[in-house]
Parts: C-alpha cells; sequence; structure tokens
C-alpha cells in the first residue's frame, strides 16, 4: 500500500507540473505577441504621420549681368536661391556663402517674418550655416539688408503631403 500511494504522488506531482509549465509558456506566448502588436501599431502610426526631413540649401551670392546699378537705382545682387520649399516639421539648413572677393559687398541672410528672427552677416570669403525649425506654415521672406530689394527669396513652408 505504501508504494501505491508514493506512484500516486509521483503521478499527480508530474501532472501538475506539466500543467504549471503549460500555464508558464502560454503565458510567456501572450507577451511576445503582444509585444509585436504594439511594435506593428507604432510602424502603422510613423507611416501615417509626416515626421519632417532634413532640408539642405546651398545659398549664395550673385548677381545680374549687365545691369547698371546707378540707372536703375537698386544694386544688381540677388541670391542664388529665390525660393525655398519645404514641409512643416522639416529642419532646414543652409549653408550662405559669400563669394565677393575680398574687400567687397558683406551680405545678410535676414528673415524677421514671425516666429523668426533671423540676421546673419557673411563677409567677402565667408560662409554661415543656418539651422531653422519650421513649426509654422507661411511664407516668410529672406533678404540682404545691404542690397534690399533685389537681394530677397521665399521660404515656403507648406502643410506635410500626409
Ligand atoms: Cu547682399
Amino acid at each position: 500500500m505504501a508504494s501505491n500511494s508514493k506512484n500516486v504522488l509521483m503521478v499527480g506531482i508530474s501532472i501538475a507540473s506539466i500543467i504549471l509549465a503549460s500555464i508558464a509558456i502560454t503565458i510567456s506566448l501572450q507577451n511576445i505577441s503582444s509585444t509585436n502588436n504594439q511594435n506593428t501599431l507604432q510602424t502603422n502610426n510613423n507611416q501615417q504621420h509626416y515626421i519632417g526631413e532634413k532640408k539642405e540649401f546651398w545659398l549664395f551670392d550673385s548677381n545680374i549681368p549687365d545691369f547698371n546699378e546707378t540707372k536703375m537705382g537698386m544694386p544688381h545682387d540677388v541670391y542664388s536661391i529665390p525660393t525655398m520649399n519645404v514641409f512643416k516639421g522639416d529642419k532646414v539648413i543652409i549653408h550662405f556663402f559669400n563669394i565677393e572677393e575680398p574687400g567687397s559687398d558683406d551680405h545678410s541672410f535676414t528673415i524677421l517674418d514671425k516666429p523668426y528672427n533671423i540676421d546673419v552677416v557673411v563677409h567677402p570669403g565667408e560662409n554661415k550655416t543656418i539651422t531653422l525649425d519650421t513649426n509654422m506654415t507661411g511664407i516668410f521672406t529672406y533678404y540682404c539688408t545691404f542690397h534690399y530689394p533685389t537681394m530677397r527669396g521665399q521660404l515656403i513652408v507648406q502643410s506635410p503631403p500626409y
């Protein structure tokens, strides 16, 4: 009788172990699948919403050839890029070069339209990098304080495509 009840006890323990192991496996599988679901949802969200891009521009001073400044009563200077098109949320990086000969004119990159307050002056032969976050749609005028009104352009910030 003693060995019989030992056997029953052993069988009972074995069955209990198997049940516990199955429960543990089931729980861990559920955790894995719920984690996968969360990842999938996050990926879908990222695909649905425009998160902004880095937009780089290389901007130079330039001039209109054969332009008589005295006769026209305005400077011959212009920017190499008259319009920059970006989306709201983009990080705009402008590499601004003054390519004049030494001793020649300074140029500025100036935006005073809100929310911007930028006034960067670059001397002949120098360059500066201007970084701006576009968190507002609109048309923002950039201009050179030394060569207004000819030296100006527009930063056009549009709503994201999706
Ligand atoms: Cu200028």
